[in-house]
């Protein structure tokens, strides 16, 4: 019947790289009238996550919460000793059992949309409720393509991988550089690698694959992975929109209104980058290199908890000192996507973490890719091809090596500098804002249409 209010799940899994999308989501689908339930597991490993899982709940208490206990997993020699590895694992590992929290709720669930990481178990629980289950991906289309491949390629790597080859052929898709596989996809055993495995096998059992991302951003992966028959469709409904609210202690916000429009280089490698002291030191030094302006919001450990250190103590007394005009560090929470909106931005010297990455699409902010581990090389690759970065193939991965002071310098100049990577990110933030727009966006038409399928 006519006005028919869906009831949709929300289960994202570990990680504010994983909780962002959602909680956007669940915002867009507040705003069209759908109910919401919002699954997380029961602790989570970042402050960060539980200060915006409670304060997004403070603002929308018609949102139904379930908090999901998952049962601690036997001590074993794990093949990883990241947090949010083993979260992953253990969330994977349980999700099946999410059935009865959800099964008896009124109005009944009409869907599920659930992280690529608990797919497996949630399309047995979406099979058995007779609902629909959507996989909301939180990553790249290409790095989503090479996942799906990723159970065919791990059992395939002794003759894949023999005779010193340097890219993988993914059918239907441009080769892929082996250089920007995550190192742990080397290894079938390790947790992260095993876990999206058993999660890829389930892929084409789900309804269909929400992405971050629009269709001017990856038009030739789009079309290539809607062509392969063991996957179901792919819906970019991208970049999805902030919500966040604006807090009121942004020390940051004075400063950057002081700024030229356009002046400052925005500093930022994400929540789970532990970035090492010597490289902490070549980056500082890069930066006042450079001689421009700079934001930059350092980290020091993988788990924001544990980051304890000062600023002073990290770059030295006399650097804050001769930058204070120039710059500013913060080591704390921002608002990125508000730091991102702002004129006085130039130019963002960033990890490639996905979300991120849409964030300054959004904006049409040049980006200087650093990636640092996970699906960071393949996003770097597919900011660059859209126009919208740069980054120097030879830096590695995150303290592969040590990147030296003149590398960055040159780099940042690059980054601030060159005319023709300007005028292509304003293309993207352009064409991105278009995606979105509220009347023909494609992005918007996309999510809409699922809206409208569960309305009926
Ligand atoms: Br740090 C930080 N403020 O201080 P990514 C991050 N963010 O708003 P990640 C802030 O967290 P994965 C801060 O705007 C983005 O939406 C940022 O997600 C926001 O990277 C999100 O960019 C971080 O995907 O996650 O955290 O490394 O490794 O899963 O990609």
């Amino acid at each position: 019947g006519t006005l028919f209010q869906p009831h949709i799940a929300l289960f994202p899994s570990a990680g504010m790289g994983h909780l962002t999308p959602f909680l956007r989501l669940a915002s867009m689908l507040l705003s069209h009238n759908c109910k919401v339930t919002l699954i997380t597991t029961k602790s989570t490993v970042s402050v960060a996550e539980s200060t915006y899982i409670s304060s997004f709940l403070s603002t929308h208490p018609e949102i139904n919460h379930i908090e999901f206990q998952v049962p601690p997993m036997e001590p074993s020699n794990s093949t990883s000793d990241d947090p949010f590895f083993i979260q992953f694992e253990a969330t994977s590992r349980s999700s099946h059992l999410i059935h009865p929290l959800i099964s008896s709720l009124t109005p009944p669930i009409s869907a599920i949309f659930s992280d690529f990481v608990v797919l497996s178990g949630v399309n047995k629980v979406a099979s058995v409720l007779g609902v629909p289950n959507f996989t909301v991906s939180t990553t790249s289309v290409k790095f989503l393509s090479l996942m799906a491949y990723l159970p065919i390629l791990t059992s395939e790597y002794s003759t894949k991988l023999s005779n010193n080859c340097t890219e993988i052929e993914i059918p239907g898709l441009t080769p892929l550089p082996i250089s920007s596989f995550p190192p742990p996809f080397f290894n079938p055993n390790h947790i992260f690698t095993a876990t999206l495995v058993s999660n890829a096998r389930a892929l084409k059992d789900c309804k269909g694959i929400f992405m971050n991302t629009f269709d001017f951003f990856e038009p030739e992966t789009l079309s290539a992975i809607n062509s392969l028959s063991y996957l179901p469709p792919i819906l970019p409904i991208g970049p999805l929109q902030t919500y966040e609210v604006k807090k009121d202690q942004r020390r940051y916000l004075p400063w950057l209104n002081n700024q030229p429009e356009g002046s400052v280089v925005f500093v930022s490698f994400g929540s789970r980058t532990a970035m090492s002291k010597d490289q902490i030191r070549e980056l500082r030094d890069g930066l006042e290199k450079s001689g421009y302006r700079f934001l930059w919001l350092l980290k020091t450990k993988k788990v924001d908890k544990d980051d304890k250190e000062d600023v002073e103590d990290l770059l030295s007394i006399s650097f804050i000192e001769r930058t204070k005009e120039k710059g500013m560090v913060l080591k704390e929470w921002v608002n990125q996507q508000e730091i991102l909106g702002h004129p006085a931005i130039g130019g963002f010297e960033n990890h490639c973490g996905w979300n991120s990455v849409m964030e300054a699409a959004q904006r049409g902010i040049p980006m200087l890719g650093w990636p640092q581990h996970g699906d960071q090389r393949v996003n770097a690759e597919v900011l660059e091809k859209a126009g919208l970065g740069i980054w120097d193939r030879t830096w590695g991965w995150g303290g592969q090596r040590l990147v030296r002071q003149d590398e960055i310098r040159t780099k940042v100049f690059e980054l601030m500098t060159d005319e023709k990577l300007k005028s292509s990110a304003k293309k993207v933030g352009e064409e991105a804002r278009n995606a979105t727009a509220r009347n023909g966006g494609s992005s918007t038409k996309t999510i809409l249409e699922v809206i409208q399928l569960l309305k009926q």
